[in-house]
């Protein structure tokens, strides 16, 4: 038929909707119905917190020896209705020098490229290092942070390998083929500012997060899922648990570099890899201090307060992200059996530093503050001085105990702001300065 105008056939119409019908069902499979979020504070509903400091049969915490074995109760509830079980397999480690730079950074300092090859059962898994240590020091503090465009993103040095995994962000990253490339160079450089880090005396660890574990739902088939694979039930481990494990493995070789301080050893992380960042430092007692960057939801945001993403929010999303029991909590936050206030005790005695950005509303930024507060009790039980502050702090004006806050302007993200408040804290602890 001549055609010259653009209207549809009748027939051509009803083609259109069964196709658009067939978007809406196919996007509401893969995603389900995400609620709308509340931002209003004077829409929040009454709550009460569970107390960090009563075993589930109601008897108090009195002592360090109570905390102990408390401590082992709120662990399993994590592990087993949030972030899922990780493997106690142990996997063989190698790490194989690739490249190192005596004078990268101007010659601020020495840069190595590390890979690391983890097998088990006769499977493998390569996670490639990029580390940077200040030139001429000796027993350094380090920050272990993973990136999330590939290590040659985090930095304008034009030499570094590029990522070889698949990229989750490929249409944000020009990526046709899910290959990292040229054009991600310094993508991420804001994020990571190595001079001024490398100046202060620290040295940074990182490695691309999707080397560790894919950040899409592909049913648990690569990254170290498929290092330890088998069945899957509803406490199976997801993937924020497998990146925590990532940063556990990193530790491990982390703790075999001369240069480094293995007392001091830093673990970072923003956004979802700061609730992943959060899950490590309470599984690994090895990370000396521990750094949530807008973690938000499931990370250092208390969930009870339902400002900004959800429970049921990120479990549409990211189905991937926590374990099968998380989704039985989907508007029901009322009824978990922990909050996350309680993930930030499991760090105590060790220094945590939580930030965040006054327009990251969907993190809720309040809601980091209070989990801070409610964390701060079991800090004080083992001899802490805890988390110094009742009221949420204006932007800019760091609250530093053994829990630090700070709440910047600006969005989610990390800025040289967000470095200079972790740097200040760490030395604050670990060179004991005086308070800025
Ligand atoms: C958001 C997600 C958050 C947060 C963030 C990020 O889309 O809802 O929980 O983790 O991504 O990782 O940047």
């Amino acid at each position: 038929m001549n055609r010259t105008c653009c209207y549809a056939t009748p027939s051509e119409m009803r083609q259109i909707g069964i196709f658009a019908l067939l978007c809406i069902f196919a996007m509401t499979q893969s995603y389900g119905q995400v609620p709308a979020a509340n931002y209003d504070e004077s829409n929040m509903p009454e709550y009460t917190l569970p107390d960090p400091l009563m075993f589930e049969d109601g008897r108090p915490v009195k002592d360090t020896l109570d905390w102990k074995r408390r401590r082992a109760e709120i662990y399993t509830l994590f592990a087993s209705e949030s972030f899922g079980v990780m493997p106690s397999g142990k996997v063989e480690m190698k790490a194989t020098l690739l490249t190192e730079k005596p004078q990268a950074l101007d010659g601020l300092a020495l840069r190595r490229e590390v890979k690391l090859t983890l097998s088990y059962h006769g499977k493998s898994l390569d996670i490639m290092l990029l580390i940077y240590l200040p030139k001429g020091l000796h027993s350094v503090p380090v920050v272990i942070g993973y990136n999330y465009e590939g290590n040659h993103s985090i930095t304008s040095e034009s030499d570094i390998l590029l990522t070889e995994s698949w990229m989750a962000n490929s249409k944000k990253l020009k990526i046709t083929d899910h290959k990292a490339n040229e054009a991600s160079r310094g993508s991420q450089a804001s994020r990571w500012p190595l001079k001024e880090i490398l100046q202060r005396g620290y040295g940074v660890v990182t490695a691309y997060y999707g080397d560790v574990d894919p950040d899409f739902d592909d049913g648990f088939s690569n990254g170290v899922h498929a290092l330890f694979s088998g069945p899957v039930n509803e406490t199976s481990w997801a993937t924020i648990a497998a990146w925590a494990w990532g940063y556990s493995r990193i530790l491990d070789y982390v703790l075999t570099v001369p240069e480094i301080n293995p007392s001091q050893i830093i673990v970072q992380g923003h956004s979802r890899q700061g609730k992943a960042a959060l899950w490590a430092g309470a599984s690994d007692s090895r990370f000396a201090m521990v750094i949530s960057n807008n973690s938000g939801c499931s990370g250092a945001a208390l969930s009870r307060r339902i400002f900004g993403e959800t429970i049921a929010a990120i479990n549409t999303t990211f189905p991937y992200w926590f374990c099968g029991n998380y989704k039985k909590y989907n508007g029901k936050e009322q009824d978990m059996p922990f909050d996350q206030h309680e993930l930030l005790a499991l760090i105590a005695p060790r220094p945590l530093y939580v930030t965040s950005a006054q327009e990251d509303l969907w993190a809720d930024p309040k809601g980091e503050f209070l989990s801070c507060v409610a964390a701060s009790p079991v800090y004080e039980l083992l001899g802490k001085q805890g988390f110094p502050a009742k009221e949420m702090p204006g932007l800019h004006q760091p609250v530093i105990g053994d829990i630090g806050y700070h709440i910047r302007a600006g969005a989610h993200d990390v800025t040289s702001y967000d470095w200079k408040g972790y740097l200040d804290f760490a030395d604050y602890h670990f060179k004991k300065t005086s308070q800025r």
